[in-house]
């Protein structure tokens, strides 16, 4: 993790190798607009700007940016997220999608033309090159389960009805359209998500249900798929896994290109309980669904609760190496049962609290300001049918939780100050495990008014739910001499002057450190050169 890479774009007769990648993106976006997208991909040798050769871990850390249209993910990859070492990016769905205002148009293709209102081909193609140049890895969010719930005609006007898309699906590649007779035939919705044959046969709120069992189907999603591998992405988050099926869904990655000699990343959503997981797991990752709900209904109230009965989540949860942690995503946020950046200073520390936990692999969360779910982005601009450039908090307001949001903008976390120190902080700490003897674990028994505390190998974190600052004597178990506080003071939290940029935190020789821990928020140091002064 935390790896730039920063190569000077080679020349080729006497081009810039990102000149050239430009040039042939657009001749490969012209070749097809006109063929409409339809032909598999042929493998090449491998994307023009290639992928960072580097897996997704538990060392790692991702985001996902809700609605950032694809130049502003470019230029946040290399402004932000690639210095500050963010590893991968999980994007909005790239293909063309029905017309309309609300943020969930984006979830229901009428075609897998890279064509939507958050940008180009070209865009894209753009996005993917810069990420990758800046060390950040592209997953993109694969509507695959399902087309359009209507008929019409889509973003970049395609023509389709609900069980027709030219070149692509013809009525009987629907569980809808089968014969009676078939096993798989379903014509209703899900009525009983319990019942495993309905979630893989049925659709899912009116949403025509791909037959994905077929080969012509599976091999249709994986072309669409492999132009986006050889374009540059290096995964999917594949929407509606748990309505595909494990079965079905592990043969679509089969067909799939390699990417630096590895099958693609896939993280599967299957939104439920860890068995239901279960079987996603031997070719994916999953997401940890108890995890907001916990965060949510415990973390306003204390750390007890989320931290006491549960053995650092492992209980609850499927493995650590096949578990995203989260604390919000696109979902959650917009119909409710999580926290979000209106939540303010405890949705930072939600944040905070999952970055510092060896568990599984987190996913940040960022979105706009919202105040109609249903509406979509306020950034939306119906005239132009596009989704303007994101714009963040300016100044010092973008670096920390605000009370409150102009609405459209972007809350831009990833640009938080103790976000990046916290990044930071993982990217040290890299895979060491948290210390559970009780020497360096303190898990507060019981309510409010509690340090949550542990050290992990080399860096050391409290954190205080509670809205009073705490000030207390801690065992921090560090070598004596002066640290710099990542939470205040981010990714580089000692001036050239060598002094701390935020607080300085004095260990003594017996390992002790009288601190402050700000109110909703944490103290967390590192034993290393950028962060320690002496
Ligand atoms: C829109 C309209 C609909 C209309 C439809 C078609 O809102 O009224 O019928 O168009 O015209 C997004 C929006 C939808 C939108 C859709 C299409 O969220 O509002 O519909 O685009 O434009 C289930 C699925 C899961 C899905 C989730 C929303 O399993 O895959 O519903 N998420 C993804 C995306 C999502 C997207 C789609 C799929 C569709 O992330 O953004 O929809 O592409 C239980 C079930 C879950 C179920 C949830 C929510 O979960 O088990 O399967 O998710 O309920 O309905 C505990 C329990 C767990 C439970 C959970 C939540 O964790 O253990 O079982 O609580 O209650």
């Amino acid at each position: 993790m935390g790896q730039v890479y920063r190569l000077g774009a080679p020349r080729i007769w006497g081009m810039r190798l990102n000149s050239l990648a430009k040039l042939t993106s657009l001749i490969a976006a012209t070749a097809l607009a006109v063929t409409g997208l339809s032909a598999a991909p042929a493998q090449a040798s491998g994307p023009i700007v290639p992928v960072p050769d580097k897996q997704i871990t538990e060392a790692s850390v991702g985001i996902q940016m809700f609605l950032w249209n694809w130049d502003s993910i470019a230029k946040e990859c290399t402004n932000v997220l690639g210095p500050e070492g963010i590893d991968w990016v999980q994007i909005s769905p790239p293909q063309e999608h029905i017309t309309g205002s609300t943020w969930w148009v984006h979830y229901q293709p009428v075609s897998y033309k890279l064509e939507s209102d958050l940008g180009t081909r070209a865009q894209f193609i753009n996005m993917v090159h810069a990420c990758n140049r800046a060390g950040v890895q592209i997953i993109a969010d694969a509507v695959i389960n399902h087309m359009a719930a209507s008929d019409g005609s889509g973003y970049a006007n395609t023509e389709f009805s609900r069980f027709n898309y030219p070149g692509l699906y013809a009525p009987n590649d629907f569980h809808a359209n089968l014969d009676p007779s078939d096993p798989h035939y379903c014509a209703d919705n899900i009525q009983d998500y319990g019942d495993q044959w309905q979630v893989v046969n049925c659709s899912l709120s009116g949403l025509p249900d791909l037959a994905t069992e077929k080969p012509n189907v599976r091999q249709t999603i994986a072309n669409y798929l492999n132009d986006l591998i050889d374009i540059g992405v290096a995964g999917f988050r594949v929407d509606a896994a748990k309505h595909i099926g494990a079965e079905d869904l592990s043969a679509i990655k089969g067909l799939l290109h390699d990417v630096n000699g590895r099958p693609p990343y896939f993280g599967s959503e299957v939104i439920g309980s860890s068995s239901e997981n279960d079987a996603f797991t031997p070719f994916s990752d999953v997401w940890a669904w108890q995890m907001p709900t916990d965060l949510v209904n415990n973390l306003p109230l204390g750390m007890a609760g989320i931290y006491s009965n549960r053995a650092l989540w492992t209980e609850t949860f499927n493995d650590s190496a096949h578990t995203i942690t989260m604390v919000s995503n696109h979902d959650t946020e917009h119909h409710g049962g999580a926290l979000s950046y209106k939540d303010g200073l405890t949705y930072q520390l939600a944040s905070i609290l999952m970055l510092s936990n060896s568990f599984g692999k987190p996913e940040l969360y960022t979105g706009y300001a919202f105040s109609d779910d249903g509406n979509g982005s306020p950034n939306y601009k119906p005239g132009s049918d596009l989704y303007a450039n994101a714009v963040c908090p300016a100044g010092t307001k973008a670096l920390k939780p605000q009370a409150s949001y102009v609405e459209g903008t972007y809350i831009c976390m990833d640009r938080w100050t103790a976000i990046r120190g916290m990044i930071a902080w993982r990217d040290a700490v890299g895979a060491s495990t948290i210390e559970t003897n009780a020497k360096y674990l303190k898990i507060p028994a019981t309510g409010l008014g509690r340090i949550l505390q542990y050290n992990r190998g080399i860096g050391f974190i409290a954190m205080n739910p509670t809205a009073k600052a705490l000030k207390t004597t801690l065992l921090v178990h560090e070598p004596k001499g002066a640290y710099c506080d990542v939470i205040s003071g981010g990714q580089k939290p000692i001036t050239s002057k060598k002094k701390c940029v935020g607080t300085t935190i004095t260990v003594s020789a017996t390992g002790r450190a009288l601190v402050t821990v700000p109110a909703k928020s944490a103290i967390a140091i590192v034993k290393a050169s950028w962060a320690k002064l002496n």
